[in-house]
């Protein structure tokens, strides 16, 4: 077994001041924050989702092993935060209205800052009215909108059609994530990106933020 997935192990069975400590030790051993999330972290929540899909747990045994990431997510963060004091541009993120799901966005919150972007996170469960006053608020160039379910896909639509309501949509680049989101969704519903993950996220969101 690699040292990653004891951390695999931690996070499918909840583990989460273990997780944290096991997370701690190899970043002070010199192990790199983006190793810990893509070879420990992520797999360790893939295998609870798939635990999840097949009826193998239950709700409570995902709970915990969100709670494992979010301990973890806590110890790495600070170690992914770009030392810049200049900003690359500035994104609005939330999860969608309807929408608890908050992991991946954290996940994806994560390497924008490290990548130097300043990131205002409106968290979950985030209305079309709320993405709107927080982009005039602070003024971005991105909004970024993640959702994970089905149903809650319809609920970016609304937030694009708000955002044109308010004369932002001109003002700002829109890109989209997730699971059920998909490239082809992402032109649908006039977003101007989709990113799988968050390492593309950065990627496309550099492109948008030059072509503005
Ligand atoms: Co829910 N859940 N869940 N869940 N959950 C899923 C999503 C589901 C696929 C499970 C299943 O049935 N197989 C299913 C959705 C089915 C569908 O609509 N197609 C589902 C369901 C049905 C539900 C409930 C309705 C269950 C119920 O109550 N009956 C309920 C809904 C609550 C609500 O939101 N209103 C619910 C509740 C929950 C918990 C609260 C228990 C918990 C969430 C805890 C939390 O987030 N704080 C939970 C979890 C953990 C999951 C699974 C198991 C794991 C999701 C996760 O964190 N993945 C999930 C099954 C699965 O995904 N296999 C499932 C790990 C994370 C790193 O990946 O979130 O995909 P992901 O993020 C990735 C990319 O998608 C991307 O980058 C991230 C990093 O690589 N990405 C972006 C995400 N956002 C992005 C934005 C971007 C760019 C990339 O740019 C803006």
């Amino acid at each position: 077994m690699t040292v990653f997935e004891d951390l695999a192990n931690m996070i499918i069975t909840g583990q989460h001041t273990a997780a944290a400590e096991w997370a701690e030790t190899e970043l002070s051993n010199g192990v790199p924050p983006g190793e810990i999330i893509d070879k420990g972290m992520i797999p360790g929540m893939d295998e609870i989702g798939r635990r999840w899909k097949n009826q193998e747990i239950h709700m409570p045994e995902v709970l915990i092993a969100a709670r494992a990431m979010k301990s973890c997510m806590a110890v790495v963060k600070p170690q992914l935060a770009n030392a810049s004091d200049t900003s690359r541009g500035s994104i609005v993120i939330g999860t969608v209205k309807g929408d608890l799901h908050d992991i991946g966005k954290n996940l994806v919150v994560m390497m924008l800052e490290g990548a130097g972007y300043t990131v205002h996170d409106l968290g979950n469960d985030v209305s079309p009215e709320a993405f709107v006053r927080a982009t005039e608020e602070h003024g971005v160039d991105i909004v970024a909108m993640s959702a994970l379910l089905t149903t809650t896909v319809p609920m970016m639509t609304e937030t694009i059609d708000a955002l044109k309501e308010a004369e932002l949509r001109t003002k700002v680049k829109v890109i989209v994530g997730g699971a059920p989101v998909s490239d082809e969704l992402a032109k649908k519903i006039e977003a101007d990106g989709y990113a799988p993950d968050g390492a593309s996220a950065v990627d496309v969101i550099s492109k948008l933020v030059t072509a503005l």
